[in-house]
């Protein structure tokens, strides 16, 4: 009996001369001397199968000749190793049925496109090799970090996408209305995981979040996918040994279970394979001056930039955090720094190879009147944040978080130039279709 199999079963050797069932399309076709050579791709890999002349009935042999790009099919065959075939194996096949011929001239058969033409044709171009590996590393470090949270007894709280309030200032809001009121699609679940912080002591919330990014950049997406894990009773400190945790171990779990795609990206595995706690920590003080120092043209006081954050991320051979910016540069809710107030205990967490910042976390504000203060302060209205207070007024603990962007950690990993490859439909400034 032919056995129904997933191509990467065969390229990781368990197949080798047994007879099997692939279901699948056809990336590529050529012939030579009575022999088909096909390139297959069932969703778990790519893999040569060859259709001989004189193996197979007239009408396999016809079918295969007949098959255009894209098609779907059935093949039966036998495994056989070979190491001119791309990834060591092809398959003999045996028998062939179309389950749907594709339409001829397909959109991306030409070897080399603009960004624009892939773009546009997104819901096609997912299907190469590439952004197969892209994504599929990107479902890898989704589940490392769902996996390790939940491991750690962190309980998931999901929260709302329609929101009465900024968290991450009040310039990149998306309104949207809602039934006679304004409501702002969420920029960060953080608020509502504070919340469910007091009902399960570690959460974590993970969805889309949404931002009206105005400018053009290879890291901006108006709408990406964050995880944000909130502990009570605890501290910036701790915090942050809960992100290097994290993040070292969704780096290892890549680099053990996704090795072929990184492969196909051709991942220099080198520096990755450096991710591991402690990592560097430099202060956004100490941050001005090594920009200073290297002519960049910034103050203390200015939030910092991607040409900032390349910089400094490239100065580092690990992840580096780099903590303590001044109040007025970051969000409301965070902790001011009892040794010098002027700054808060927060920190975002730079990745290396000049990528800059994948998480951004702080310890919060526990205190009720200090936390009025500065809802007043950033202008904020304050009947939005009544339900947010009341976190203060029953049962506040010191506590702390951090969200971290799947398409930036994505696009790290995989060593991506823009972050739009890093998502599998990605929405920017300029971009809605498809
Ligand atoms: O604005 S953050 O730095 N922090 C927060 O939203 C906190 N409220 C999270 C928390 O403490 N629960 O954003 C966090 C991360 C940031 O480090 C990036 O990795 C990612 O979210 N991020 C983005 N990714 C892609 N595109 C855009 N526009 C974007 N903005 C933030």
């Amino acid at each position: 009996m032919c056995k129904l199999v997933s191509v990467s079963d065969i390229l990781d050797g368990k197949l080798t001369e047994k007879e099997v069932e692939i279901k699948g399309w056809l990336v590529t076709k050529r012939s030579s001397g009575g022999v088909q050579f096909l390139i297959i791709r069932d969703g778990t890999g790519f893999i040569q199968a060859t259709v001989h002349k004189n193996e197979v009935s007239e009408a396999t042999f016809k079918a295969a000749d007949e098959l255009t790009q894209e098609s779907s099919l059935i093949i039966r065959g036998v495994v056989k190793e070979d190491k001119r075939a791309p990834g060591g194996y092809e398959i003999r096949v045996k028998d062939l049925q179309i389950i749907h011929l594709a339409e001829q001239d397909y959109p991306l058969a030409k070897k080399e496109h603009g960004i624009d033409f892939l773009m546009k044709h997104r819901q096609l171009w997912i299907r190469s090799p590439r952004q197969t590996a892209i994504l599929r590393i990107r479902a890898e470090v989704i589940k490392a970090c769902r996996d390790f949270l939940d491991s750690r007894g962190f309980v998931l709280t999901d929260a709302p996408i329609f929101t009465p309030a900024a968290v991450e200032g009040t310039t990149t809001l998306f309104e949207v209305p809602y039934f006679g009121e304004k409501a702002y699609l969420t920029q960060s679940g953080q608020l509502y995981v504070e919340a469910t912080i007091a009902a399960f002591g570690k959460v974590y919330c993970f969805g889309p979040t949404f931002r009206a990014e105005k400018s053009k950049t290879p890291r901006h997406l108006t709408e990406f996918w964050m995880v944000e894990p909130e502990m009570a009773f605890c501290d910036f400190e701790e915090n942050l040994k809960v992100q290097e945790e994290m993040v070292t171990y969704i780096v290892k779990t890549v680099l053990e279970r996704r090795r072929r795609e990184l492969e196909t990206l051709k991942r220099d595995v080198k520096p990755l394979q450096k991710v591991e706690p402690p990592f560097e920590r430099i202060s956004y003080t100490e941050a001005i001056d090594m920009l200073q120092k290297a002519g960049f043209p910034i103050q203390w006081g200015e939030d910092l930039g991607a040409p900032h954050e390349r910089y400094i991320s490239l100065q580092f051979e690990k992840p580096v955090f780099v903590h303590r910016y001044p109040a007025k540069a970051k969000a409301f809710y965070m902790q001011p720094d009892p040794e010098n107030p002027e700054v808060v205990l927060c920190a975002d967490l730079m990745a290396p190879e000049g990528y800059g910042e994948i998480i951004g976390g702080s310890q919060r504000i526990h205190d009720l009147k200090l936390l009025e203060k500065r809802i007043e302060e950033f202008g904020l209205p304050r009947q939005a944040y009544e339900w947010y207070l009341d976190l203060r007024r029953y049962g506040s603990v010191p506590h702390s978080g951090f969200g971290l962007g799947i398409e930036r950690t994505v696009m790290w990993i995989c060593k991506l130039k823009h972050i739009r490859e890093a998502i599998p439909f990605p929405r920017t400034i300029t971009r809605i279709y498809p």
